[in-house]
């Protein structure tokens, strides 16, 4: 074993060898790794790669079973990764080719890379699924740490967890807003984690603060945390919220069909056991109601409404309940047709844009018809991120980042779109 080892080592090292060290590495085909050795032997076979040409270390700890995060150039991730598998040393592949998000790179390639690796908190980066006590901890990580994040709590959940948001401000004059949640849908994992990438890159990239000169920010990452724990704990495939049904031993009510705009007319059932009940009346959910009471007292300045969801790549604008098209409906495509521009040019991905009735089906309940047709949004969009799995809401995690890198670009152009239209100096 031992031989065969010394053999495979032999090997990686010099075909790694074989690069000018000098040269800036390319990012075509490079891979991002987390490996994860679990001896002291795996840990020092991992730590020889360190200073060798084709090998970025963004982060190594030298413990046993902590990760290591590494950045491989193509011509060596196949050596490294059999080398790897040879040693049984557990790694995951977290982007298998870096320039799959060249739009995030191509402007200084090496402050980019340790910006999109680095953890943005001791416990907190974009390469799992978190649990509801992660993201409010990163949440509040980041509030802490940066005069323009501020934590906000729009309301409590049914079984009582605060349902989290930040406010991304440059100054307390009030400017007009973005408004963004995610997680309505409990399954729909791909969506908190883009929220949390949008907050992050906000909070934490100083680039980005053209984007909240005259735009204020407010970012739900988990309207639905009940059902988001449940998706994790129990049912994989949990949708609605997790509120007792009277008369019936089915939980939960399916929030986006409880908003009240032509509540119950098409698309939702009154059946307590249905994956689309739309509850016993409009906002029966503490969690709509939330919302509600949030966008409402916003009434006036909320321009723009995005909802995360997955899965599917559309931008759905109103109405759901109805095939009519909103007056502003040339309005709501032209925002739209940019923000999938600048989102297909970070990695070629094709979202469909239509209202929703006519380019996915006919809904009623919906957020996004409440936002615009009550709560007085001008644009208001769901936006279905891509999917993944057998299921399309079980994407694995190396798709966080770059569906959070592209989703990013569309809604950087939406914001510009606000600040443009809407924002003075202040
Ligand atoms: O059915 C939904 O609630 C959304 N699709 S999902 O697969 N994420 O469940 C689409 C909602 C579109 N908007 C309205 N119908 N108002
Ligand atoms: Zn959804």
């Amino acid at each position: 074993m031992y031989a065969r080892l010394l053999l495979v080592v032999i090997a990686a090292v010099s075909l790694a060898r074989g690069i000018d060290a000098e040269n800036v590495p390319s990012i075509h085909g490079m891979q991002y790794l987390i490996v994860i050795p679990d001896t002291v032997e795996k840990m020092s076979f991992v730590q020889e790669h360190e200073r060798l040409p084709g090998f970025d270390f963004l982060e190594i700890k030298k413990r046993v079973n902590s990760p290591v995060k590494v950045l491989v150039t193509a011509d060596h991730a196949k050596s490294f990764k059999s080398a790897l598998d040879a040693y049984e040393i557990e790694y995951t592949v977290i982007l298998d080719d870096l320039n799959a998000v060249r739009g995030l790179l191509n402007q200084d390639q090496a402050l980019k890379l340790s910006l999109i690796n680095r953890p943005t908190s001791k416990t907190y980066s974009f390469d799992f699924f978190p649990r509801y006590n992660q993201i409010v901890q990163h949440l509040k990580y980041l509030a802490q740490k940066h005069e323009h994040v501020t934590l906000i709590e729009i309301g409590k959940s049914y079984e009582n967890r605060s349902i989290y948001g930040v406010k991304i401000s440059s100054s307390a004059t009030p400017k007009p807003i973005v408004l963004i949640d995610a997680g309505i849908h409990a399954r729909e994992w791909i969506a908190p984690t883009t929220a949390l990438y949008t907050i992050t890159q906000l909070a934490e990239n100083k680039t980005n603060s053209n984007l909240y000169k005259n735009v204020d920010w407010f970012i739900i990452p988990s309207l639905n945390p009940d059902g988001y724990e449940f998706s994790h704990t129990d049912y994989r495939m949990w949708r609605k919220t997790r509120s007792v049904n009277n008369f019936s031993s089915c939980y939960g009510v399916d929030a986006n069909r409880n908003f009240g705009l032509k509540w119950m007319t098409v698309g939702a059932s009154s059946n307590p056991c249905s994956d689309t009940y739309a509850g016993p009346k409009p906002f029966s959910e503490p969690e709509t109601q939330a919302l509600r009471d949030f966008a409402l007292s916003k009434k006036g300045l909320v321009k723009a409404y995005l909802t995360l969801h997955s899965y599917g790549q559309y931008f759905l604008h109103p109405w759901g309940y109805t095939s009519d098209l909103p007056e502003n409906a040339p309005t709501l495509r032209y925002v739209a047709e940019n923000a999938a521009k600048a989102l297909k040019s970070v990695s070629g991905t094709h979202y469909v844009i239509g209202s929703s009735t006519n380019v996915l089906y006919a809904a009623a309940g919906g957020s996004d018809d409440w936002a615009m047709g009550v709560a007085g949004a001008d644009v208001s969009y769901t936006i279905e991120l891509p999917g993944g799995g057998i299921f399309g809401f079980n994407p694995p995690p190396n798709r966080i980042l770059p569906v959070g890198i592209e989703t990013f670009e569309a809604i950087k152009s939406i914001g510009s779109y606000v600040g443009t239209r809407w924002g003075q100096r202040y």
